[in-house]
Parts: C-alpha cells; structure tokens; sequence
C-alpha cells in the first residue's frame, strides 16, 4: 500500500511538480490546534450579513479591485461568490475563466454584478482586470489610475500603454465614491513564487508599495488553490487552518508582501464541481465579509466629515 502511495507521490510531483508538499511519506500529520481561530460561520448568518450590508458614509457602492497574475483565479473568485450569495444549490459560472491554452482571459477593465438569493444587487462592486505580471499585462500607471477611480469599468486594457485622458473610458474627476475601497491581490497558492518570486514580482511590488501608500488603501490577500496544497484538502477545505503546510505559505506571502499574516485568506474555488460545497460557500462568503469591512472601515476613515471639528483640537 505504501509503495503505492510513493509511486502516486512520485508520478503526481512529476505532473504537477512539489506543490502538494507532501514527500515520499505522506502529509505530515494535521495540527492539534489551528494556526488560526477562525469562526466557522453556519452559512446562512453569513449570508444575512454580506446580503444586508450597507456601504458606510453615504457611499453608493464598496469598490474592489482583484489584481493578481494571470490564471491565479481572480474571475473564479466572483464565479463563487456569485455562486455562494445566490444559493440556490447550483454552481454558478457568470464569466469566462482561464483554460490551459489561451493566454489572459480577463482583459478588461471590468465590474459585474452580484446578486443575493433575493434578486437583489449587492451594494459591492469587484473589479476584475487582466493579470498583473505577464508581459501583456496591466502597467502600474493604470492600476494606480484604476485605485483613484480615473477608469471607467469596460475599458480594454492596453500591455503598452496606460489609458490617456482623452479616452472615452476615462474620468477626468473622479469621486470618492469612484475610487477603490478595498484592494485584494491573488495569489495562486499552488505556486506563489510564480506571482511573488524574481525580479520583476520584486519591481512590481516595489512600485505598487510607492503608489499604495500615501492612499492608505487596505490590503488583503487572497490566497487561492488551497485545495491543491494537500491532497486531502481537494475533499474538505474545512482542515485548512490546521494544515502546516499551508501556514508556512500564507507566513510567505504574508512577509513577502509587507502585510500581517491576518490579511492573507485562504481561498478555494469552484473550478470542476457540479454542485456547491457548504464549506466553498462559507469560505467565500467569509472572505466577502471580511473584504466589506475593511472596505467600510476605510471608507469611514476617510469621510472626515464624519468627526466633529473640535475632536482633534
Ligand atoms: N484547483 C483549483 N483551481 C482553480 C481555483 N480557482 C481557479 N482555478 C482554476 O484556475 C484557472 C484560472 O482561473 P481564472 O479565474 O480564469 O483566473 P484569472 O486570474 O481570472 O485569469 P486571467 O483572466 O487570465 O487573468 C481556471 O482553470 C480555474 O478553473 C481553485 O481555487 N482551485
Ligand atoms: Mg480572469
């Protein structure tokens, strides 16, 4: 049996490379106590909460925006949050996602909406865009005019040059409530060195810091694939946070990116399933909540309006 196993190994590693992380003899064992607590929501609280919420300060919709390398799962994320929100015990795929012989699928600036069992649209907008690392991919100058709310959603991203401002799909002024609220990077669990490795992830990143920071945007990673970082995991993503292995990533990327090890979630999405997965859902789900909060968190912050005069005095 376990000369069996080592074989699979072998031939899975050879497939795929290492990137279930589990040697000749098996997974290590699951942790006693998960590396995170987190609070396995029952589905239908959570969807009440993301259904039901309001953006804060007036503001007519939260604006997110997914960046991340090509095929790292961005457009499969809205696929399962549309899928998770809309509960109705079918897997739904409302965009185009990546297959293994075209090159970028995403390559519009573009927003989509997402509707609750009800019918009713979500007051969040996530905008999808073409892969952040590729040669044909977005330039820092658009995301940077994307983040500011200078890009009007169904604009055709173009590799060579940033949009200029005389483009239809250009805002000359921008309002609060155009700009982005929240910012969710993408990574491909399964091989995070391809989107975060060598010189041209560390230029990247090294630019988007410079961009990011006077503008105080929140950060969140979304780690996707986690199903593929152990074999078990393919069958119940509910082990997650007791996997060492996938801690020993998010720690990673986490480091890599300069932001605490909490804004690093963990993602699995629907990608050969026929029917929904409770666990999918409330992973997805959860992760929304936790992109809203921190979207309303900073769109509070910055509607000084809201605090009296004399506060600071
Ligand atoms: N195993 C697994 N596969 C996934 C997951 N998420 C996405 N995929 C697969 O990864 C591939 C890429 O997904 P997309 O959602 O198209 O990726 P993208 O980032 O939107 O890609 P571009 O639009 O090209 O930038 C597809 O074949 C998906 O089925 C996941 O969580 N687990
Ligand atoms: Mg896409």
């Amino acid at each position: 049996m376990n000369m069996l196993r080592r074989i699979l190994n072998r031939v899975a590693k050879l497939m795929y490379g290492s990137h279930t992380d589990e040697g000749d003899e098996g997974p290590p064992p699951l942790m006693s106590i998960p590396w995170r607590n987190f609070e396995w929501k029952g589905k239908e609280v959570l969807l009440q909460e993301v259904s039901t919420f309001q953006v804060k300060g007036g503001v007519k919709y939260l604006n997110c925006l997914l960046l991340g390398q090509s095929a790292s799962g961005k457009t499969s994320f809205f696929n399962t949050c549309a899928t998770a929100l809309k509960d109705e015990n079918r897997v739904l795929a409302p965009l185009s996602v990546y297959k293994p012989s075209g090159s970028s699928v995403t390559s519009t600036f573009e927003t989509h909406p997402l509707y609750t069992k009800s019918d009713k649209i979500l007051p969040l907008r996530i905008f999808d865009c073409r892969g952040l690392h590729n040669a044909d991919g977005v330039t820092t100058e658009d995301v940077r005019l994307m983040i500011e709310g200078h890009i009007i959603s169904g604009y055709q991203i173009n590799p060579c040059v940033h949009i200029q401002n005389n483009h239809a799909n250009y805002r000359k002024n921008p309002q609060f409530g155009d700009k982005m609220h929240c910012l969710v990077y993408v990574v491909n669990a399964d091989n995070p060195n391809a989107a975060l490795a060598g010189e041209k992830a560390i230029e990247i990143f090294a630019n988007m810091r410079k961009l990011l920071a006077p503008l105080n945007v929140p950060q969140l990673v979304l780690m996707n694939k986690v199903d593929r970082l152990r074999a078990s995991l393919s069958e119940d993503i509910s082990q997650v946070f007791r996997s060492e292995e996938v801690h020993r990533k998010f720690r990673a990327v986490a480091d890599f990116m300069e932001l605490p090890e909490m804004n690093v979630l963990p993602m699995s999405n629907y990608h050969k399933e026929t029917s929904p997965d409770l666990k999918k859902d409330i992973l997805a789900l959860s992760n929304l909540k936790v992109i809203i909060d921190r979207g309303n968190d900073f769109i509070q912050r910055q509607q000084k309006n809201s605090t009296p005069d004399d506060f600071f005095n």
